[in-house]
């Protein structure tokens, strides 16, 4: 499975490179024996189409569907083996419909809740944006300021799984290390305590969550998040002022500027104390901004001489900073000039003086717990998925509001709740259709927020295993019978979002017992990206590979400065279209090429000369086997049983072509490797016309080992460029095609040289004869000739200042 493209209107060089490898694992499987879905689709809700949509005045649908269609063709002109009577597009309410049922049996389990939340809001594009979409607090696509708004959305409780997801990635061997880590980091476990701190003069407490029990008795001071219920309350009537304008003024500012890391810390004292529960001080309470409402308790116990961002707030407001962990060997630092982060051993705390602050950890979280003020805790920095787009393009969330019921699924009889086509995309949003409340039959009216886009590929794979269900979103039992997904193939930029929201949707899903695995993707492969050189024109900018001649901007002559070697992107204009490269060189060579010029996981350098090696290279391809066609055509098969003594020329030819199947059969099933792989069958082919040119096929049996030869050069190739090799396989007169033919078996015994004995000579006078592989080169026979002992004998401590070497006979060797 390789993850489905959105149709934005072509195909460009990462799809071809992520389409081929799979290509040729499908292939390869299939030709193995195996039953083997390999199935294509379109993610094709999305912003795009709407953009398109108002800037062209052409429906959504219609764009995607002429996109899907466009796409499609340049698909099929690569010969990728998908089954295609598993197709679906996301945007048919064949589909939606499944993510609608899905989202009704979510909210069902509580699994989906609506509640406020504070959002990056960009008040020109009228939606909300990812943290990912706002640069420096501006709008990635029209730069407008983006501003913060609390809205009603939608949220999935994937934090109900954080423990198990996280959990399930040590066990997920198939998966590279680095995407694990990066999971593990997104979900971001902390391990802790929670302590409750009283409030002087009050009968409430302060909560926070620690994962530093052991430095209790360091805490300064406490900070809440801005928008902690406790400000307004806890605030004096002296500071409350003070306490609003700051309050108002980061409500304002987006969540994504305070990830910045230049982000100065700031706060303001709001005129109430708190107490520790330990030593009894008094502690000042602050607001601050770097504290997050969502994270932990949204209270944190602040202990500047441990901590960094406390260290440079109690600075910046002369703040107390009280070191309670010292360095196990060394004396403390009287004069800090860095909070001291590293364990130690407890000080100036009480009755744990002494205690390793690991240890300590616990020590201080029971005490707190026999007295009743603290606890074990775990948090995750994993949040839930908040799923509600202000967008047109996109699965209608199926509920309505009501007055009197509030909010009222849709009975999952009524589904789908389809888009209405009819819309105009306007600036302003209509409100939702009237409808019927479902409960009261009163006037409701529809929610208008569509789905989050990455809710569509939580689950398509699973609709591939039956894409004509029509009563579940797909039948269990095909489910079972082809889940997990065997091998997965990707771009990293997916490493975090979507596939750990598959991996959600799949715990999920199996709960509700509709499918038995716990894991969506057995194996993963993350593919590099595609890269090119940039050219840039100082007058026009960034040019096309096609804007540029011998080095000069094709619209001015002027020399074009040849940038460094970076991912594609329209932006940079370093973009090849497959399309051209196929026009030109055929689909099999652009395909070679993406397979052969780097290892899957790294990173591809597109270079032209490199796209003619590969086309050159399929040109002898076909040449060796027409040239040869009459030889082929009469060459009865090679029986190694019939004929168990080869030599010479014959065995050694034998021994490369099974050598080369075994090679790459091993480095298409076990390691991806799939460039040299083709460099093995580029040797294969070599050692052919070297056999072709010597008339060795005219030799007794040379027919049949040629053919032989020529056979596994087609199979071999076949999974990298199927179109070439499906002509030459019916050009050599087989009625069945390739793709179900079996793979070629390596035949051991073959793999053995042929050996010959060589005499060796010390200073002219036969020492020893050794045993050979045929056509040894000088450095085997010199190597294992000194390595003999009886050789030894004559050469040891001594220099070898001549060496003649005949090959298979003798090797005189003159040492002094
Ligand atoms: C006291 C302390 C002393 C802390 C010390 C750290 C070091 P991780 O590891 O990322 O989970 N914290 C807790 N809630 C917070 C919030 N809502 N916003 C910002 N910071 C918060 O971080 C846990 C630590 O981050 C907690 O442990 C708390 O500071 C802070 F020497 O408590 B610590
Ligand atoms: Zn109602």
């Amino acid at each position: 499975l390789e993850m489905f493209p959105y149709p934005s209107g072509r195909i460009h060089m990462g799809h071809v490179r992520n389409y081929s490898i799979g290509d040729v694992v499908a292939r390869f499987l299939m030709m193995k024996g195996l039953n083997v879905l390999h199935p294509m689709g379109w993610d094709s809700f999305g912003l795009p189409a709407e953009n398109a949509a108002r800037e062209h005045s052409i429906h959504p649908a219609k764009w995607t569907y002429e996109n899907i269609d466009y796409m499609k063709r340049q698909l099929k002109s690569l010969g990728f083996s998908y089954d295609w009577r598993r197709e679906f597009a996301t945007c048919t309410p064949e589909y939606y419909r499944w993510n609608q049922w899905l989202f009704l049996k979510f909210l069902e389990k509580g699994l989906a809740y609506k509640k406020s939340s504070s959002v990056n809001w960009c008040p020109k594009c009228a939606t909300v944006l990812a943290n990912e979409q706002v640069d420096d607090g501006a709008c990635w696509r029209c730069a407008s300021t983006v501003e913060a708004k609390r809205l009603n959305q939608w949220f999935f409780k994937i934090t109900d799984y954080a423990e198990e997801l996280l959990e399930s990635t040590y066990s997920m061997e198939g998966w590279p290390e680095r995407v694990l880590v990066m999971q593990r980091n997104w979900i971001g476990k902390s391990v802790g305590a929670t302590v409750s701190f009283k409030i002087e003069g009050g009968d409430g407490a302060i909560d926070i969550f620690t994962t530093r029990p052991d430095t209790l008795y360091g805490v300064t001071f406490m900070s809440l998040a801005a928008t902690h219920p406790l400000v307004e309350e806890l605030t004096t009537e002296e500071k409350r002022a003070e306490v609003r304008a700051f309050v108002d003024n980061l409500k304002a500012s987006t969540a994504s500027a305070m990830h910045a890391p230049e982000f100065e810390k700031e706060g303001v004292f709001i005129g109430a104390y708190a107490l520790n529960p330990l030593s009894g001080e008094r502690i000042p309470v602050y607001v601050a901004n770097f504290v997050l409402m969502e994270y932990g308790t949204g209270a944190v116990m602040a202990v500047p001489a441990h901590d960094q961002r406390d260290f440079e707030f109690a600075k910046k407001y002369d703040l107390a900073i009280k070191p309670v962990i010292k360095p196990i060997d060394a004396a403390l630092d009287p004069d800090m000039k860095e909070a001291y982060v590293d364990p130690g051993v407890m000080v100036n705390s009480g009755p744990f003086d002494g205690t390793p602050s690991g240890e300590g950890k616990g020590a201080v979280t029971k005490l707190l717990k026999e007295k009743g003020v603290g606890t074990e805790s775990i948090t995750y920095r994993l949040r839930d998925w908040g799923i509600s787009r202000q967008r047109y393009w996109g699965c209608p969330i199926p509920v309505v509001y009501c007055d009197k019921c509030g909010i009222v699924p849709v009975p999952f009889d009524d589904l789908p709740v389809a888009l209405d086509e009819s819309v105009k995309l306007t600036e302003e949003r209509e409100p939702g259709a009237e409808v019927e409340c479902p409960k009261c039959s009163g006037p409701a009216r529809r929610e208008t927020d569509t789905m989050d886009t990455f809710v569509d590929s939580s689950w398509y794979f699973l609709r591939y295993t039956s894409p004509g269900e029509d009563k579940l979103p797909f039948t269990k039992s095909e489910a079972d019978r082809w889940m997990p997904v065997d091998r997965y193939i990707g771009g990293i930029e997916h490493a975090v979002m979507h596939l750990l929201y598959a991996r959600f949707f799949t715990k999920a899903m199996r709960d509700m017992g509709l499918v038995d695995c716990d894991e969506p993707f057995k194996n993963l492969l993350t593919q590099g990206m595609v890269c090119k050189e940039t050219h840039r024109c100082p007058e026009h900018g960034f040019l096309l590979p096609e804007e540029v001649l011998k080095g000069k901007c094709k619209r001015c002559s002027v020399a074009v400065e040849v940038g460094p070697v970076e991912k594609m992107s329209k932006s940079k204009k370093n973009i090849v279209d497959p399309d051209g490269i196929i026009a030109r060189y055929g689909a099999d060579t652009t395909r070679l090429f993406s397979l052969f010029a780097a290892p899957p996981e790294r990173d591809l350098d597109w270079n032209i000369d490199g796209v003619e090696g590969s086309h050159r290279f399929l040109s002898r391809v076909w040449r060796l086997v027409v040239d040869n066609l009459d030889a082929l055509e009469s060459a009865v098969p090679y029986d190694p049983k019939a004929n168990p003594e080869l030599g010479g020329e014959l065995r050694e030819l034998r021994r490369v072509t099974h050598k080369t199947i075994e090679k790459v059969t091993v480095d298409i099933e076990e390691r991806y490797h799939f460039n040299t792989a083709i460099s093995s069958i580029m040797e294969l082919v070599n050692a052919l016309y070297k056999f072709a040119d010597s008339d060795g096929a005219d030799a007794p049996q040379g027919g049949s080992i040629f053919s032989e030869a020529i056979n596994a050069v087609i199979l071999l190739l076949s999974p990298f460029a199927p179109h070439i090799s499906e002509e030459l396989w019916e050009v050599l007169g087989n009625s069945q095609p390739l793709y179900k033919t079996r793979w070629p078996s390596c035949d051991t015994e073959a793999l053995v040289a042929e050996e010959v004995t060589l005499v060796v000579q010390i200073n002219g006078k036969v020492r020893s004869r050794i045993t050979l592989p045929l056509d040894a080169s000088k450095e085997v026979a010199v190597e294992a000739a000194t390595s003999d002992p009886k050789v030894a004998e004559w050469t040891k401590g001594k220099e070898i200042k001549k060496i003649i070497y005949v090959p298979n006979r003798i090797l005189n060797m003159v040492v002094h």
